[in-house]
């Protein structure tokens, strides 16, 4: 381990030798260059070690594929990890900076929208803190995530560029580019021995540069890899356009390559039918396949043997392409049989559904598909083809199967199912939380459940306590490794014993110093960058997600706003309380940037309005992002998992929330079924109808204005949307008024009453501080079960045959 003397002495000679700059000049996004490739070679040194370690104990690796890796920031993880937070905090401050500033200085790196991208961090996080040989893939995209801010109380998005181009931590490897080719024709054929043989012809290239993040795990032995493709231009990029001499045509197409990896698409469900979209997901899947197949070259001649050395993961269906290529480069390029291939493939993939919502299940044009990737369209036809008649062969009396089970949707414009493709080239498909698991064979594709049960399984998502308790909470993780000593940061289940301090006052109320402190301190970042006071004490009620209907931000400040007309019409008084939002809605969403406005106008009107002084304060907290959620998550009293049941596949905040000591007011959806079964029912606030009351709801076709007039509290806050009370112009939020009193599928009205009772329970139990406290420490202390790490050993032992 280095010195303090020696990390100063790096770092002076980084600023010097690879950033051409004289400390006295240095800024401190210079400090934080300099520092962050110091770390650098350290882990790099980790790298190597790991790479010659895992060579020669021939690990089987995993490679994790997604379309997005929410990492955040990345100084503080990093030198947690390699062990030297210590040291490099005060090298720095020796050398007359302040730490909190450096690491402030780091832009976020936003290549994800929500859930899914931050699980993926999470995983590779675990991945090399278990030892596992594992790398992620996805893209470089040069603009991340947008950047939201909030004008007029609208959200208005400005591109987000986080320093691709020059962040510490990528390394290029120009050496290793990749060219992809798309696009062209296919010309049937026989080779010399009368063998179908089918030519992909006149095919375009795009060139893949790999990038790699350093993925180091705690305790600094594993060093892995997530290896991000930019796309480059190619110098053969269409040369038949330029031998034509259309210059300026060939070099706008080059850009066009470029192009590929500019930008994240901002929706946290799919793009069907954008063919920019669809030609990212390919590129990330050629890209790593040809790293695959490199790889595997260096260990085994033996191409047959490829699934007791490699297994691939699909982080939903947006890299499901990765089956097709495999089995393009299996029976194109090694001319394997087919049926040989196909085992191969199957064994070595498996594949993970994140959701529900029918309309987020992927289809892409069959068209875009012949225009794009003609070679793998007739693969899948192939595929298809062969499973089908399999099927039908099997359960000759039961044809309606074809129809669902097709890879093929042929309604309408004929498309290619994505998701069928992944679960019929995958040998293991699983669920994020046991009721979205049980839900993906009841209702989601009960027919593949049918025929191969044996497929379908669960793995309840998990967050790695690494960033989401030791760094977002140092004053909670000083707190625990005080009591249990350091383990719980490996093994969370380690938590379980402070189960036996929960009738220690004192503890509990060192539990409710250091909510204190972390409320304090979110008050004073609060206070400097958007100029609000708010009071520590009061109740902090926090609602930090994707905006969607379906998370029901909506039914949040609906209740937000019941409560305000109780203070200023029916002249009641309560305890003061917060209520926090903070997300970004995709740019094309419009309902829930309406959501969005609405937050925003209401929050305006209530904390100007000076009858809810010291009562309620209500604040949408601009560009939500996970620096951000590291600091409120730590601050939250009470949690908001309010989604409609049986929509939320599994969420992860709820658990952040829940292993900071906040307790939860939620439904029973997603993991919060699995969060209140180990938290304790009396450490819960539960509301809401369950997954088959909603069902049966919704097919009774229940119409919301029942309930709406049914209660004069509901009526009043409804109809306060459209009085011109949050905005003069009172059609503004019409649409939201007329979703919710004539076809609601996401029950607002149907739970409000039952949540404003819960509510209300919180409130009266949040005044009783040394018991709310002693809940909040439960909570934490039966968290164990939610790390990220349980969650990897699960993938690895049931999915990936590691470490069995
Ligand atoms: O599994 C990670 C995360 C879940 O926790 C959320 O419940 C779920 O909404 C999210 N899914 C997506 C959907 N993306 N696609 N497709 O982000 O995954």
């Amino acid at each position: 381990m280095p010195s303090i003397e020696e990390i100063k002495k790096s770092v002076i000679s980084k600023l010097r030798y690879s950033l051409c700059l004289e400390l006295e000049s240095a800024t401190n996004a210079d400090i934080f260059n300099a520092l962050a490739l110091t770390l650098r070679d350290y882990q790099l040194d980790g790298f190597f070690n790991t790479r010659k370690v895992q060579k020669a104990t021939k690990s089987k690796r995993l490679y994790y594929l997604s379309m997005e890796f929410l990492l955040g920031q990345s100084l503080r993880n990093n030198l947690t990890n390699v062990g030297l937070l210590q040291q490099a905090k005060q090298a720095i401050e020796e050398l007359g900076f302040d730490f909190e500033q450096i690491t402030a200085e780091e832009p976020d790196a936003a290549l994800g929208n929500g859930g899914l991208g931050r699980l993926a961090a999470c995983f590779i996080d675990s991945m090399a803190t278990l030892d596992i040989a594992a790398s992620g893939h996805g893209i470089k995209y040069e603009y991340g995530l947008f950047k939201q801010v909030i004008q007029n109380n609208k959200q208005v998005e400005q591109p987000d560029d986080w320093h691709s181009t020059h962040s510490p931590w990528l390394i290029e490897h120009h050496s290793q580019l990749m060219l992809i080719p798309i696009g062209g024709h296919i010309e049937e054929g026989e080779d010399s021995e009368g063998n179908y043989n089918p030519m992909w012809m006149d095919w375009k290239v795009l060139v893949g540069i790999p990038h790699d993040y350093l993925v180091t795990g705690y305790g600094g032995k594993t060093v892995n890899t997530l290896r991000l493709y930019s796309a480059g231009a190619s110098d053969s990029f269409d040369v038949h356009i330029f031998n034509r001499g259309d210059y300026l045509r060939a070099v706008s197409e080059k850009i066009a390559s470029e192009n590929i990896s500019k930008i994240l698409y901002p929706a946290d469900e799919i793009q069907s039918g954008k063919e920019l979209r669809l030609t990212q997901e390919y590129f990330l899947v050629a890209c790593t396949l040809r790293d695959i197949f490199h790889d595997y070259a260096q260990i085994s001649s033996d191409i047959t043997a490829l699934p007791d050395s490699v297994a691939i993961q699909l982080n939903d269906t947006h890299p499901a392409l990765a089956i097709v290529e495999m089995m393009r480069v299996l029976v194109d390029e090694h001319r394997l049989d087919w049926a040989v291939a196909w085992g191969i493939t199957q064994k070595t993939c498996a594949f993970t559904n994140h959701t529900l919502m029918p309309e987020a299940l992927e289809t892409w044009p069959v068209a875009l598909f012949e225009k794009l990737l003609p070679r793998h369209l007739q693969i899948i036809y192939e595929i298809n083809h062969r499973f089908l008649d399999e099927v039908a062969e099997k359960w000759p009396d039961k044809p309606h199967l074809l129809a669902s089970l097709s890879l093929f949707e042929e309604r309408g414009e004929k498309k290619v199912r994505m998701a069928n493709l992944a679960i019929v080239g995958s040998h293991k498909v699983n669920g994020v939380a046991k009721l979205h698991s049980e839900l993906i064979t009841q209702t989601l594709v009960p027919d593949f459940y049918f025929i191969t049960p044996e497929k379908f399984t669960n793995q309840t998502n998990g967050v790695t306590p690494r960033r989401w308790l030791q760094q977002a909470n140092p004053n909670l993780a000083t707190f625990l490794t005080r009591q249990l000593g350091n383990g719980w940061v490996t093994d969370l289940d380690k938590l379980q014993r402070l189960k036996k301090l929960a009738k220690d006052s004192g503890v509990v109320e060192e539990i409710q110093a250091i909510k204190l402190k972390n409320k304090q301190a979110l008050c004073r970042q609060i206070a400097a960058q958007q100029g609000v006071q708010l009071d520590p004490l009061a109740m902090f009620d926090c609602q930090v997600k994707r905006i969607h209907e379906y998370k029901r931000q909506l039914l949040n400040i609906l209740h937000v706003i019941h409560a305000y007309l109780e203070i200023v019409e029916s002249g009641h008084t309560q305890a003061p309380k917060v209520h926090l939002f903070a997300g970004k809605a995709a740019p094309g969403y419009a309902m829930a940037k309406l959501i969005i406005q609405l937050i925003n106008e209401v929050a305006r009107k209530v904390n100007s309005d000076p009858r809810t002084k010291g009562q309620l304060s209500v604040l949408f907290l601009e560009d939500y992002k996970v620096s951000l959620a590291e600091h409120i998550i730590p601050a939250t009293d009470l949690s908001e998992q309010i989604s409609t049941a049986g929509t939320e596949a599994s969420g992860t905040s709820n658990m952040k929330f829940a292993m900071n000591g906040a307790l939860t007011i939620g439904t029973l959806d997603g993991a919060n079924i699995e969060i209140r079964d180990a938290v304790g029912e009396e450490n819960f606030y539960l509301f809401g109808a369950n997954a088959d009351e909603i069902n049966t709801h919704r097919q009774a076709g229940s119409h919301n204005r029942i309930y709406q007039n049914n209660d004069p509290a509901i009526n009043r806050a409804v109809e306060a949307l459209i009085s011109g009370r949050f905005n003069a112009d009172t059609s503004i939020f019409w649409p939201i008024y007329h979703m919710l009193t004539e076809g609601d599928h996401y029950c607002h009205l149907l739970d409000f009453d039952s949540y404003r009772i819960a509510q209300q329970q919180a409130q009266a139990d949040f005044s009783q501080q040394l018991q709310w406290h002693q809940r909040a420490l439960l909570n934490i202390a039966n968290m164990g079960s939610f790390s990220s790490d349980r969650t990897i050993k699960g993938y690895a032992t049931e999915i990936w045959g590691i470490g069995s």
